[in-house]
């Protein structure tokens, strides 16, 4: 793996020179290589003595960008005045310059000739709505490239995660066939992986926050995490791009675990939050050999079954697939689904009061009876996992008909939410929440009222962020013994990565990770 050459850039969200000064300083602690400075969010701002000072000893190449109420920015005044500043910056020093294409050829005109030769002028174009097609973006660009820009940049909006690979196939076209370096990227939630994949597909540089703050979106990844967490100075050409589906995702916890593990083993891969609407769009989109495989979370798992080309036959019976890996040799997509064996066998080790490997002949569940509340996947894998160690199992959901439906389906009983706050046919029982209530940012939440809780010996949360959640704590101070989701996290996690990967899960090290955060 050899270290790639685009660039991190903090944008800085300073509103004085002061703090603008400080923030470059913590940047350049922080392992940045430039800054973007707002100038229109300085208040007060006077610019020629501001930009001389902010420019005079830089500790960092700086961009310079004054962005236009017009193009989203906060500057209301007139164009002369903005692009006079903008020359100013260009002459005290700015290493790069930010124009907007509506500006752009008045601005290059006006400094042909005087343009000092360490200046880059990126021509911008902001899109808050949508991503247009490949097809427009390549008009877009060639309207871009016209202007004489050194760099274009194209930022859009995700309605869709697909919207993202319409950006690749634009930063690549300026690549391969344009031969201009560009920066691109999808703003939102959806977009967030154009931001970390950008080394992947050549961009000159990508944005990282200095820290989360109110400004920020809670998913734009900051500085610290683009370098420690997504390991983005090593990503490139030949980097695999592993992910978790889901809708919510950003709980998850895969991306610490896998990238973390990738690094220590030398895995040329990274692991991302993948915020999916529609499963078979995404699979059709994003395919081999750039994205050899994936996790697969709520409420994607038992779509996941009908999107793959063979489902091995444990996942076909359970009805959930939570990982999906592309077959190498014809790119048919194969779903597993690992978390029963997770699930269960971290059930039997709380039973069991070890963390022994659980023991499939003697199993602890044998003969108990689990009540299991939610009949989406994860509900489908432990009620799976519980009948084939030979537990009773009764399946409740919010939804009473797919209870019902589930339940005859595998030959359990069911009952509704209401009658499981008053059921206790026997003493000894276990509880599974396999649903998403307690999960984060939900926390105080949780499936069932504390009184019903003193009737189970056992109770399972596969929530797993946060670690304990309100239904664990209440369990356990109603007597019972709390089983975290995170073992079977990290269970599930071990049998993907072999899946991944070829490689023998360093369990212990996925282990030692999960207990960190
Ligand atoms: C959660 C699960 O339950 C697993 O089945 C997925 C996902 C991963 C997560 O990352 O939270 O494989």
């Amino acid at each position: 793996m050899a270290r790639n050459a685009t660039l991190l850039c903090v944008p800085l969200h300073a509103s004085s020179v002061e703090q603008t000064l400080y923030q470059i300083d913590k940047a350049k602690a922080g392992g940045a290589d430039l800054v973007e400075i707002r100038l229109d969010l300085l208040e007060n701002f006077q610019p020629h003595q501001d930009l001389e000072i902010l420019l005079k000893d830089k500790k960092l190449p700086v961009l310079v960008t004054y962005r236009p109420k017009w193009e989203g920015g906060h500057f209301e005044g007139s164009e002369y005045e903005r692009l006079e500043t903008l020359r100013l910056a260009m002459n005290f020093g700015a290493d790069y310059v930010d124009v907007e294409l509506e500006a752009a050829n008045d601005f290059i005109s006006s400094v042909s000739g005087k343009k000092p030769e360490n200046l880059k002028v990126i021509v911008s174009s902001h899109n808050y709505q949508s991503t247009p097609s490949f097809e427009d973006l390549r008009v877009l660009i060639a309207r871009l490239v016209a202007t004489g820009a050194d760099i274009v940049k194209i930022a859009t909006t995700a309605i869709d995660i697909k919207d993202v690979a319409h950006i690749f196939q634009a930063m690549m076209h300026c690549q391969l066939v344009l031969q201009i370096p560009v920066i691109g990227y999808v703003m939102g939630e959806k977009g967030l992986i154009s931001r970390l994949l950008c080394p992947k597909f050549g961009g000159y540089f990508t944005y990282g926050i200095l820290e989360a703050n109110k400004q920020s979106a809670p998913w734009e990844p900051t500085l610290r995490d683009l370098l420690d967490l997504y390991n983005i100075r090593w990503v490139g050409p030949d980097t695999q791009v592993f992910g978790v589906i889901g809708n919510p995702i950003g709980h998850s916890k895969g991306p610490i675990v896998y990238n973390t593990t990738f690094k220590h083993v030398g895995y040329n891969g990274i692991y991302v939050h993948l915020l999916v609407d529609d499963l078979a769009v995404f699979l059709n989109t994003f395919a081999a050999p750039d994205f050899p495989a994936f996790s697969c979370g709520i409420p994607h798992k038992e779509a996941a079954v009908l999107c793959c080309d063979e489902v091995e036959p444990v996942a076909k019976c359970i009805g959930a697939v939570n990982t999906i890996v592309r077959r190498p040799r014809d790119g048919k997509l194969i779903g597993y689904n690992t978390d029963y064996y997770a699930a269960i066998s971290a059930i039997e080790d709380g039973l069991r009061g070890s963390t022994a490997k659980c023991n499939i002949v003697n199993s602890p569940l044998e003969g108990k009876l689990l009540v299991v509340i939610g009949a989406g996947g994860a509900g489908k894998a432990l009620a799976y996992g519980a009948k084939v160690k030979g537990a009773r199992v009764v399946i409740t959901d919010l939804i009473s008909d797919r209870a019902k439906n589930f339940a005859s389906s595998v030959g359990a009983d069911n009952i509704t939410m209401a009658e499981l706050e008053d059921f206790h046919p026997e003493e000894g029982m276990i509880l599974a929440n396999a649903t998403p209530v307690g999960m984060q940012p939900n926390i105080q939440e949780t499936p069932i009222p504390k009184h019903a809780l003193r009737y189970y010996a056992l109770v399972f949360d596969a929530v797993y962020t946060p670690r304990n959640t309100r239904l664990l704590r209440e369990a356990e101070e109603s007597g019972a013994v709390p089983v975290s989701g995170m073992e079977m996290f990290v269970r599930q996690a071990r049998g993907q990565f072999k899946h991944f990967t070829g490689l023998p899960a360093p369990e212990n090290l996925m282990r030692n990770i999960l207990t960190k955060i």
